[in-house]
């Protein structure tokens, strides 16, 4: 059954996320290295293409960890114990979420997490559907920032929050641990986190993950442009912005941009943007963990690693952490 807001946000809800939008984009845009949040990558369209990037030849990530997920699910619900809610950070279209509600014996509630709405509310409901016995309770919200989780049926025994698609890797280790002790925090004494991220590979394997031969990266990279031209009257012309991903060795991460093709002036409202010939926006990070990385990342932010599970190739590790102190 499905008792969250199942419908698009209020009024009010969105002029604010509007206006939290704009602001974010001018702050990236006015910025001496111009840059933008890759959160905002996902609307309607951009939820779209990254489903069609998970489907790509070139793009491991999400085969890898969904044959994880098959292989131990089952291990994996053990570890989620009776009459848990399990908070779900991103959960797009909840694909791999299946792999453990389908083993789990008894969770009380399943929280959804995501900001782009429309397809939280449309994966939501087909999983209710699919599970009639859990309460499912779709929040969308930004998961980096304290939730208020919405109130269950019943009191749920503990909290284990599920963070698949090495969305980790979308932030700086700084914000990672910032995002991580929130989650210490919310799941409380006794609570977990099962963590999905990707590891570092060989260069050529990850260069072609983000340059796939279709152009699908190169459009959802684009996608942010043509998000920001709707929602905030933007004038973009988004064919004279070339996408371009490569992996950072020194700092083990990919970086997304958009390279403005000439020298050009942007209106964003009544804000104007010059923008050099070469110039670049940064969109994403897209950092690739080491395990002992992510111990370490998880430590400071008050969790211990109990368990990981990886493909044999090493392409991808799923990580079990307990809270520190929980029982
Ligand atoms: N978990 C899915 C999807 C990963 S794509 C998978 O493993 O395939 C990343 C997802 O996180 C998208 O659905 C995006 O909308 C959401 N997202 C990204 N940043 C977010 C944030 N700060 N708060 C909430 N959702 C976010
Ligand atoms: C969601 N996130 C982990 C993806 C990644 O690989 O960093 C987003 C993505 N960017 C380009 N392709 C996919």
């Amino acid at each position: 059954m499905i008792t969250g807001p199942a419908r698009p946000l209020p009024l009010d809800t969105r002029k604010s996320a509007n206006a939290q939008f704009r602001a974010d984009v001018l702050r990236g845009l006015r910025a001496p290295a111009k840059r933008l949040p890759c959160k905002y990558f996902y609307d309607e369209a951009g939820s779209e293409l990254f489903e069609r990037i998970t489907e790509l030849d070139e793009y491991y990530l999400t085969r890898t960890e969904l044959a994880i997920m098959e292989r131990h699910g089952r291990e994996m619900a053990g570890l989620l114990g009776r009459g848990c809610m399990l908070i779900e950070y991103g959960s797009g279209s909840s694909t791999k979420t299946r792999l453990l509600l389908g083993q789990a014996r008894d969770i009380a509630a399943y929280v959804p997490v995501d900001l782009s709405g429309e397809h939280l509310y449309r994966a939501a409901q087909a999983l209710a559907e699919e599970y009639p016995n859990i309460e499912v309770l779709p929040l969308c919200a930004d998961f980096a920032r304290r939730l208020a989780l919405p109130g269950s049926r019943s009191r749920p025994a503990r909290r284990v929050v599920y963070f698949p698609g090495s969305t980790i890797g979308n932030f700086t280790p700084g914000r990672a641990v910032r995002l991580l002790r929130l989650t210490a925090e919310l799941c409380g004494p006794g609570g977990g986190l099962l963590l999905g991220a990707e590891l570092q590979k060989d260069l050529a394997v990850l260069d072609a993950a983000y340059n796939d031969r279709q152009g699908v990266t190169a459009a959802f990279n684009r996608n942010i442009l043509v998000r920001i031209n709707r929602e905030l009257g933007a004038d973009f012309d988004v064919g004279q912005f070339a996408h371009r991903a490569f992996y950072n060795a020194a700092a083990g991460r990919i970086e997304m941009h958009l390279v403005s093709q000439r020298k050009q002036q942007v209106h964003v409202g009544d804000a104007e943007i010059l923008f050099a010939a070469g110039e670049s926006i940064r969109t994403e990070y897209s950092y690739k963990y080491t395990s002992s990385d992510l111990r370490d990342l998880a430590l400071a932010a008050g969790f211990e690693m109990e368990k990981v599970w990886m493909d044999e190739r090493k392409y991808f590790g799923v990580y079990y952490f307990r809270v520190v102190g929980g029982e």
